[in-house]
């Protein structure tokens, strides 16, 4: 077994009430407390029956009052409640992948941001049908940013990366009549269709559901992944750390939190910088530590090795280690809880978008156009912070857990080159992996993507289920704060090979890789798609055909829902550990949860039981063997 061990959840919740400690010395506030006042949370919400988007209301459905005052049914309200979260959700993955989009407009040869995978940039335009013959990286960069932002407005058309599918998804959806067209035109339809005296039949309020899903998925989440790669590089597998652990106490903290690469690059870049570090000295530290939150945390992990302090429900406990210097965020899935929390220590609350301005944080504009200076700005302030700190309020928990990240699809296909047996030349496709799941090695693959939610014991689905599934041969890949759950448990460290069947265990193995592959940010489940529609190709089968699912048993953003619609519009059972507030319809779960397989081949399940939720997927996975004969 060598000296493997994994980082349980009672480890993590020890750690946790340690830190809470801390906090109460400091009466700090915690999700832990808020939680308790919140609860028992309100039922028509929950059940998504409450309507008010109008002021006549609002208005909530009961037994005894069956329609709201225009009439709408109980249907119509779960049904506009249920698109508009998809709308908020994938306005955001969007607007994110636009500034992505935006900041390749700024990229210049001695700049601070430069191309640094002119091969992707070359592929991607090639597959736009842009000229590339001798032209200059910098000069196809800013075309190419020009068109990507045409993607989230264009008059017509449907959006570009949708032939990245198989012929058949693409049919399907063209049938369907759920082809994204603009970006931001799926999100203004949702909310048109969802005004007062609007849509309110299930059927077409699901099917725009789908379409603005897709719209993030193959949309707006695909420009951000695409064109981070082409700006920050792409991913290949590289060494890193997780949780608390990685803070380092004689240093300077820096934490980043949010999601845009942009940011969060140009901070590390300048961190890296003697001049800097030698501040930083002379400050009194020994050195400048950075570490990340949530999805920019991946970002700069896949890409740097940069360690992950934590996932969403740990972002308080970064501030709670007193150790904290500043915690600089941009954009989405920021606890406003950080303004507060941060005034009880010395740490600086940073914030940098005009889109998350939150009270009490210190307010630097961060911008493409200024971003090498504002960098520097934060950087600086954090040094200058860390005569401030409180020693007697400093503790780091002492764990973490090593982790190889870095699996973007190139780096999967690559890496997966090392299990054919054969011994001609390497493939460059998807095929081997193929190979494994065909003969039984593997039994399939499971997308376990999301978030953190206090209705469930954070962590703990997200890993038990992994466990469950390498044990049962079924490969993992991970996004977003999943894969943070698993990488703080040590589910991405190779020795991990150990918790696998007999199957999956040779595959780590002969490939080098661990169990549970780590894909990314949550735009960066679009690289889930592309490997999807790559396995259908090179198997010749569809994607609903292959023995794969997605998961997100502790999800609670609105980002979810769009995904989830993505993923399950893409042809892929997706398996949801908490209600998206559809339960007060029966027709709109009926639709979610069965309905939409006639136009997808796929659908919802949810369920609650974690343990149940893992059977419920295995089965699914050699249900579709079993179609498939193999
Ligand atoms: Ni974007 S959406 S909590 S950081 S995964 Fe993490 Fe991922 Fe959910 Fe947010
Ligand atoms: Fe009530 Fe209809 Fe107005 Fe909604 S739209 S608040 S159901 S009157």
């Amino acid at each position: 077994m060598g000296n493997f061990k994994m980082t349980t959840v009672e480890e993590m919740e020890a750690a946790t009430n340690r830190l809470l400690e801390t906090g109460a010395k400091v009466g700090a506030d915690a999700w832990q407390f808020r939680v308790k006042n919140q609860t028992p949370h309100c039922k028509f919400g929950e059940q998504g029956v409450c309507c008010r988007i109008c002021s006549m209301g609002p208005c909530r459905i009961t037994p005894k009052a069956p329609r709201g005052i225009c009439g709408c049914d109980v249907h119509g309200i779960v049904g506009r409640n249920y698109l508009k979260f998809t709308a908020g959700g994938a306005a955001t993955h969007s607007d994110h992948g636009r500034e992505i989009c935006n900041t390749l407009g700024h990229a210049a040869p001695d700049g601070a941001y430069k191309v640094k995978d002119p091969a992707k940039l070359i592929r991607i335009a090639k597959e736009w049908g842009v000229e590339t013959e001798g032209r200059d990286i910098y000069d196809l960069a800013h075309e190419m940013s020009e068109l990507a932002l045409s993607e989230y407005g264009k008059n017509h058309g449907v959006s570009r990366w949708l032939k990245r599918a198989p012929q058949h998804t693409q049919d399907l959806w063209h049938n369907a009549g759920i082809e994204p067209r603009a970006i931001d035109r799926e999100v203004s339809c949702a909310l048109h269709m969802t005004h007062m005296g609007c849509s309110s039949k299930p059927e077409a309020l699901i099917r725009q559901s789908l379409r603005n899903g897709l719209s993030d998925g193959w949309g707006g989440s695909m420009c951000g992944t695409e064109f981070s790669d082409v700006l920050f590089g792409t991913p290949k597998p590289i060494d890193t750390e997780a949780n608390l652990g990685v803070m380092v106490a004689e240093n300077v903290n820096i934490v980043v939190h949010g999601h845009d690469p942009s940011l969060s690059e140009m901070i590390c870049e300048v961190a890296d910088d003697p001049e800097m570090i030698a501040y930083a000295k002379e400050m009194g530290a020994k050195g400048i530590t950075i570490s990340g939150v949530c999805c920019t945390s991946n970002e700069v992990a896949m890409r740097r090795g940069i360690p992950m302090a934590g996932n969403f429900l740990q972002q308080e406990n970064v501030v709670l280690t007193g150790a904290c210097e500043a915690i600089v965020v941009d954009v989405q899935c920021i606890f406003p809880a950080l303004g507060p929390l941060s005034k009880c220590f010395h740490t600086k609350f940073i914030t940098t978008s005009p889109i998350a301005q939150m009270p009490d944080s210190d307010y630097i504009e961060f911008s493409a156009g200024t971003a090498l200076e504002k960098a520097k700005e934060i950087v600086k302030t954090a040094i200058e912070n860390f005569k401030n700190r409180k020693p007697d309020l400093v503790y780091i928990p002492d764990m973490k857990q090593k982790a190889t990240v870095g699996y973007s699809v190139e780096a999967i296909v690559k890496t997966l080159d090392g299990v054919t047996n054969s011994q001609v030349d390497k493939t460059g496709t998807t095929k081997p992996l193929v190979d494994c799941i065909t003969s039984g090695v593997i039994r399939g693959a499971v997308a376990m993507v999301g978030c953190n939610n206090p209705k469930i014991r954070p962590d703990y689905a997200h890993i038990e289920l992994m466990k469950k599934l390498i044990a049962n041969d079924i490969i993992v890949v991970a996004s977003g704060c999943s894969a943070q759950a698993a990488a703080k448990a040590g589910l991405m460290d190779k020795a991990a090979k150990d918790l696998c069947g007999a199957g999956l265990k040779r595959v780590c193995e002969l490939a080098d890789i661990p169990p549970v592959l780590h894909m990314g940010s949550c735009v960066d489940i679009s690289r889930m798609m592309v490997l999807v529609s790559e396995l259908a190709k090179d198997s010749g089968l569809n994607i609903s055909q292959l023995p794969v699912v997605g998961c997100a048993p502790e999800w609670m953003s609105e980002k979810a829902v769009s995904i989830g619609n993505y993923v399950v519009a893409t042809g892929i059972d997706t398996f949801l550990g908490v209600d998206p507030y559809v339960s007060g319809s029966t027709e709109i779960t009926e639709l979610l949860t069965s309905g939409v397989k006639d136009w997808v081949e796929a659908s919802y399940t949810v369920e609650k039981d974690i343990d149940k939720l893992v059977d419920k997927m295995i089965e699914r996975i050699e249900e579709k063997r079993t179609a498939l004969g193999i």
